[in-house]
């Protein structure tokens, strides 16, 4: 085995990537993960002793935990120099929380006292940060470093790092726009830190599994008031599909104030600037609707961006996930910026305080690209996040009461490859005429070009925004539940069909639980990460159920199963 990663829905034979990722990771690459995410439960080693015990903390290092736990989610970072360089500013901190952490400990209590069982993580240090010395130790670190660890165990604490990922990277998303909240922050650490404690059971990681979703349900709220807050309520909004002349950049991934930078940045220019998959809900945000040469959305989902990438021909700018291989037809109009990265391909910095990214870079490529060829034509509604959605409460209350709707269905989550996922297509065409879509996430692109019609002027398809904006869904059932006068959020008209692929789905679902959503369908499979007995737990607790198939699930989604 070179390798070993299970942390997506895409892995090899639902298994396990075992020789090189599905998505184009490799080995050397799953290893500088591995390292870097054991460094990272050793810096929360110290940072939970420090706050709860010595009144102890580093901001700067907080959010550092956040960041590359967001590095390590699929699709975003491929470089192994900027792990290295995450591996060694991982090590550096660690040190100074120690140094911090010990002194304090030994001031208050004497030596003896301080610290005397330290697992390893919270203190190896390389002798060099080489490639290879790196390499080697994650090959020491992985998932499985302990070969006799109990196999739920196991299961579990991975299930609690990858909702940690999805945790971390909703977190980073809201102190990108300035908002923030520590104990978000905190509970990353509280959570790594726990996983490196074998006195911990099963139900023990359960307990944190569940904290983790409830922590996740506080990360959306303030993500979407960081979102709302900074750059308005999205509206409903019909986005053009097709394109214009002129020199173009496609923006993709999820970061809104990049586009907002870039917008500023190009405005004048003559350079117009196009969505790509999880950016085109910015097309509904009045902050950025203002801008003339902000013009509408190109292509699809994530993975299509390997043909989409190519006929665009202008310049591409990825903010975060997903990126996928580049192919030589492209790389040379590609550039990452945040924590994405893809090895010899241009990386705009972050921003220093006070200033903006220099966007200039991927401006002056864009003036001397091709222009745009069409793919496709017209307009798609977009914007029905809960702003929108609340606004016309009464008409969609009458219209549940009257039976007009009869049922929703939550078909949030994420996109992927595998031509399992055109049972999300089929769901959507099957569903009966009184039935209404609510959409969150990439996973909408199996289905939001169709012409699903309305209901009395709401259209059967409403489409909430970026996975980001999940939160935005059970905001909606949650009023919704109120309105109704319903005591349990399952005796809403809600059946759940979600698609998953990455981390941030997996909190996503972690969140939909705490909230005490039951009956949950998840496809196109069960994650791999998931032994027999955490499989068993999940559909005992909350009837969790694998998808089928379309045409039994539609069947019985209809009949409220
Ligand atoms: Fe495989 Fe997914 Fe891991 Fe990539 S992220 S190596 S596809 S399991
Ligand atoms: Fe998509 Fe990667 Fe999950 Fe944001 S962009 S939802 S997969």
């Amino acid at each position: 085995m070179s390798m070993f990663c299970y942390q997506c829905q895409e892995t090899a034979k639902n298994q396990g990537c075992t020789i090189r990722g599905v998505c184009g990771k490799t080995p050397e690459i799953s290893h500088l993960q591995d390292l870097l995410i054991w460094l990272l439960k050793g810096i929360s080693f110290w940072g939970v002793r420090a706050r709860t015990n010595l009144n102890i903390s580093d901001a700067e290092t907080d959010l550092f935990v956040a960041k590359a736990l967001f590095g390590t989610i699929t699709n975003v970072n491929f470089d192994p120099e900027r792990y290295a360089a995450w591996i060694e500013e991982a090590v550096t901190r660690r040190e100074a929380l120690r140094a911090r952490a010990q002194a304090a400990c030994k001031a208050a209590h004497g030596d003896a006292a301080c610290f005397t069982a330290l697992p390893e993580a919270a203190t190896w240090t390389p002798e060099r940060y080489d490639a290879q010395t790196l390499e080697l130790k994650g090959r020491e670190v992985g998932i499985f470093a302990d070969s006799d660890l109990d196999e739920d165990v196991r299961s579990l604490r991975e299930l609690l790092i990858y909702g940690l990922k999805g945790l971390a990277a909703y977190t980073e998303h809201a102190y990108v726009l300035e908002h923030t909240h520590n104990a978000l922050l905190a509970f990353l650490q509280e959570a790594l830190d726990a996983t490196l404690d074998d006195s911990l059971g099963a139900d023990d990681l359960v307990g944190l599994v569940l904290k983790a979703g409830e922590t996740g349900v506080a990360a959306m709220q303030l993500l979407d008031e960081a979102n709302t807050g900074t750059y308005g309520h999205p509206e409903p909004t019909q986005v053009n599909l097709g394109v214009q002349p002129g020199p173009a950049i496609l923006i993709s991934g999820h970061d809104l104030r990049d586009l907002e930078e870039l917008l500023q940045q190009t405005e004048g220019t003559g350079v117009n600037v196009y969505t790509h998959g999880e950016m085109l809900p910015a097309n509904a945000y009045p902050a950025f609707k203002k801008y003339a040469h902000f013009v509408g959305n190109y292509g699809g989902s994530w993975w299509r961006q390997q043909q989409e990438f190519d006929t665009f021909g202008g310049a591409i700018l990825m903010t975060t996930n997903c990126l996928v291989p580049p192919k030589a037809g492209y790389q040379d109009r590609l550039f990452t910026t945040g924590l994405v990265g893809w090895p010899g391909v241009p990386h705009i910095p972050d921003r220093q305080p006070g200033q903006q990214k220099d966007f200039s870079a991927v401006i002056a490529r864009a003036q001397t690209a091709a222009e745009p060829q069409p793919l496709e034509a017209g307009t798609m509604p977009i914007g029905f996040a809960h702003a929108a959605v609340m606004s016309v409460a009464d008409q969609v209350i009458a219209a549940v009461q009257r039976g007009d709707i009869r049922r929703f269905v939550v078909m949030a989550g994420c996109d992927g490859r595998q031509r399992s996922r055109e049972y999300y297509t089929q769901i959507a065409e099957g569903l009966p005429e009184d039935h209404v879509i609510l959409t969150a996430g990439c996973a909408k692109y199996r289905y939001n070009k169709l012409d699903l019609g309305n209901i009395g002027g709401i259209p059967r398809i409403l489409d909430a925004g970026q996975c980001n904006d999940s939160y935005s869904l059970a905001y909606i059932a949650l009023q919704l539940k109120e309105a109704l006068g319903l005591e349990d959020i399952n005796d809403l008209p809600i059946s759940y069909d979600i698609a998953w692929y990455e981390q941030k789905a997996v909190i996503v679902l972690l969140a939909l639980l705490s909230l005490g959503v039951k009956h949950i369908r998840l496809g196109p499979t069960l994650p791999a990460f998931l032994s027999p007995n955490v499989v068993k737990v999940l559909v005992d607790a909350f009837d969790i159920r694998p998808i089928g198939a379309a045409a039994e699930d539609l069947v019985a989604i209809s009949a409220g199963r």
